[in-house]
Order: C-alpha cells, then sequence, then structure tokens
C-alpha cells in the first residue's frame, strides 16, 4: 500500500535529487550526479517521471552538437526505464546574464535572449514528449521600488508568455503552460508573488487558454498562506496544470523540505482533495504528483535516495489517513453538523427571481437571526478528527 507504483505518477526535478548542496553559506556538500543516474534510481524507487530545466541536461553554452549525444543519452535511459518526461522547464535564473529578469529584465537584449533560449527548449519539450512547460520567474522581480516600472514589467511578461504560447499553437505542440508563483527570493520581491497573483495575469492573457498554475507548497506558506486553499481555488478557475510538494516550516527562507516535513495538516487537507475532491470522491486533480524539494545538506549519497523515497511514501501515508477519514461515520456525522455539503446548494431556487426574494418573509421578516446565531458548527471537532486520524488514532 505504501509502496509507490507507476500508477500514482509521482514524479522529480533533475534538480532536486541532483542538488550538490551548495548554498549562499557554504560550498557543495556532495558529488554532481548523473542524470542518467537519476532517472534509473527514480525509476527503482517507483517514480513514473522526470522533470528538468535544459541547463540540468545540457550545461549552459554546450554546442549544437554535445546538445544532441546529451540527449540521445538521457533518451536512451528514459527507454530503457519507461521514465516519461511530464513537464520541461527552462532555466532563466543562474547564469549573470539573467540578473535583473528574463520576460521582464530592463535589458531589451536579455529578453530577446531569453525568449531565443525558451523557444529551443519548447522544441525539445515537444520531442520528448511533456505535455506542461513551467515558468517559474525567480529573476523577475526588483529590490528597489524605482527602478522597476512593474506595470511595463507586466507588459513584457504578457508579451513574452503570449508570444511563447502563440508559438506552442502554431507548432501544434500540445504543450500547455504552467505559471509558478514565489513571492521573494532570489529577488526581493517577485512578479506574481502568489497563485492569485498568477490568476488575475492569466485573465489578461490573449492564449490564456493553454496557460495555468504550477503552485509550490512552500511558495504560498512563505506568503502565510494556505496552500490547499490556493490550490481549490485553482481547481475552481481550471487552471490548477501541475504542483510542486514539498514541505515548509513558516514565512521564512525556501526550505523545499520532503513533503510533509512542514505544515502536515496542510499537508493532509491537500491530499484528500486532489485525490478525493471531485464528483463522487473521485480524485480532483489528474496530473503528476510533482516532488520539488531539496534533500538536507547534511545528506550523503545515500541520504538522497531515502528522502526521495521519502516524498513518496509520506504522499501515500496521508492518502490513505484520509481515505479513512472520509469513510469514519464520526467524520460523516461531524461534516453533516459542520453544514458542509449544504453550502453547495445555491443560495437562490432555480428561476427564483430578487423580486421573489424579496417577497420571501421567511428570508428576512421571519428568520429568526438569534436562532441562526446560535448554531454550533463544530469545526473544532471535525478539526480534531482529521487531526487523530492523521495520528494513526483512529
Ligand atoms: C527552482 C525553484 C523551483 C522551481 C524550479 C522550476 S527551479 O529550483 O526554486 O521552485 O519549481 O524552475
Ligand atoms: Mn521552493
Ligand atoms: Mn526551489
Ligand atoms: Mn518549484
Amino acid at each position: 500500500m505504501v509502496q509507490p507504483t507507476r500508477d500514482d505518477h509521482f514524479s522529480f526535478g533533475l534538480w532536486t535529487v541532483g542538488w550538490p548542496a551548495a548554498d549562499p553559506f557554504g560550498t557543495a556538500t556532495r558529488p554532481w550526479l548523473d542524470p542518467v543516474e537519476s532517472v534509473h534510481r527514480l525509476s527503482d524507487l517507483g517514480a513514473w517521471g522526470v522533470t528538468f530545466h535544459d541547463d540540468d541536461l545540457i550545461p549552459f553554452g554546450s554546442s549544437p552538437d554535445e546538445r544532441a549525444r546529451i540527449v540521445a543519452r538521457f533518451r536512451a535511459a528514459l527507454d530503457e526505464t519507461g521514465l516519461v518526461v511530464p513537464m520541461m522547464t527552462t532555466n532563466t535564473f543562474t547564469h549573470p546574464v539573467f540578473k535583473d529578469g528574463a520576460f521582464t529584465s530592463n535589458d531589451r537584449g536579455v529578453r530577446r535572449f531569453a525568449l531565443r533560449k525558451i523557444l529551443r527548449n519548447l522544441d525539445l519539450a515537444a520531442e520528448l514528449g511533456a505535455s506542461t512547460y513551467v515558468f517559474w520567474g525567480g529573476r523577475e522581480g526588483a529590490e528597489v521600488d524605482s527602478g522597476k516600472d512593474i506595470r511595463a514589467a507586466l507588459d513584457r511578461y504578457r508579451e513574452g508568455i503570449d508570444t511563447l504560447a502563440a508559438y506552442v499553437k502554431e507548432q501544434g505542440y500540445g504543450i500547455r503552460f504552467a505559471i509558478e508563483p514565489k513571492p521573494n527570493e532570489p529577488r526581493g520581491d517577485i512578479l506574481l508573488p502568489t497563485v492569485g497573483h498568477a490568476l488575475a495575469f492569466i485573465a489578461e492573457l490573449e492564449h490564456g487558454d493553454i496557460v495555468g498554475v504550477n503552485p509550490e507548497v512552500g511558495h504560498e506558506q512563505m506568503a502565510g498562506l494556505n496552500y490547499s486553499a490556493g490550490i481549490a481555488q485553482a481547481l475552481w478557475a481550471g487552471k490548477l496544470f501541475h504542483l510542486d510538494l514539498n514541505g515548509q516550516r513558516g514565512i521564512k527562507y525556501d526550505q523545499d523540505l520532503i513533503f510533509g516535513h512542514g505544515d502536515l495538516i496542510n499537508a493532509f487537507s491537500l491530499v484528500d482533495l486532489i485525490e478525493h475532491g471531485g464528483v463522487g470522491g473521485a480524485p480532483a486533480y489528474d496530473g503528476p504528483r510533482h516532488f520539488d524539494y531539496k534533500p538536507l545538506r547534511t545528506e550523503d549519497v545515500a541520504g538522497v535516495w531515502d528522502s526521495a523515497a521519502a516524498n513518496m511514501r509520506t504522499y501515500l501515508l496521508l492518502r490513505e489517513r484520509a481515505a479513512a477519514f472520509r469513510a469514519d461515520p464520526e467524520v460523516q456525522q461531524a461534516l453533516a453538523t459542520a453544514g458542509v455539503a449544504e453550502l453547495s446548494t445555491p443560495t437562490l431556487n432555480a428561476g427564483e427571481t430578487l423580486a421573489d426574494l424579496a417577497a420571501d418573509r421567511s428570508a428576512f421578516e421571519d428568520f429568526d437571526v438569534d436562532k441562526a446565531g446560535e448554531r454550533g458548527y463544530g469545526f473544532g471537532r471535525l478539526g480534531q478528527l482529521a487531526v487523530e486520524h492523521l495520528m494513526g488514532a483512529r
């Protein structure tokens, strides 16, 4: 039951297990990891997919020949293991050229270079069968307010995304874009800092039909927000195209901990939502369960693979606990007491007009506000039942 299989659709970024653990205060603590080895190890652990930035696989500045050779070797590993590439992305943040951003750099030459770098990687994504292309704009931002014209930056962001989306449609690639919000780090303030900002931006695009979001647990929590509530709104908008699972403990630097190694109660509600939040308890989201975490800097190579397995195991355990929570008659009773299902009934009757409502004395003149005000919803009891299931106490 807690043994991952391909059907679970777990995927990992090459940059996660492959992180050599250099941070702003110290050098790498682990050796470079060959992407081909990562493919084999992830496959052995029961993962289904692998994702990557262009530069994770093909070092920045490689010649066309080198590029072709590296891709062919990587492809052979995919063929051998059966691992798929469900998502790809571009590194538009490591090289100094991107220090003021890619789509939104004040330097127009940098913006044009960024578009070219992404364009050729979109061709590779199509070649490898990826259906989602992520845009994490970590360098799209500023530290000095007067140094960045935010409205112009949003114009350029929109121009960039629309130009690339038009290309994908023209080529018939069948790729959808997913914007990944983050409030800060590495920039002091990043554009499109939360799921809500990204959804509002997408509504302004010409090709917004193929653009959604890729929310990361830690990034929303860095902004003090409720991740599973943000995921619910993205689902409601029809825009949850992908997600990044990890752990974060409060409002601080981006921790990228193992999934569940942070706000475990919110991780529980997230798994419950995506696994059972659809019609009749079906999954509400059927895309990849993608882990974007970093093995702790203190771990050796064995610890890297332990931690990769831990992400999947935690997810599966939460899925088990959420199913038990839903099946528990006391939980069903508590849900009824709380009126959770009642919220799905429209507030007006079918065909009822505002005049009908105004004429309905039971809605106002005869409505017993004091009695309605006395109702106990029992949310505390419901929350405790969730915690007890989570703790394996029920
Ligand atoms: C980077 C970032 C992640 C993004 C990756 C995609 S790169 O590691 O911190 O959250 O998902 O570009
Ligand atoms: Mn992160
Ligand atoms: Mn990260
Ligand atoms: Mn991420």
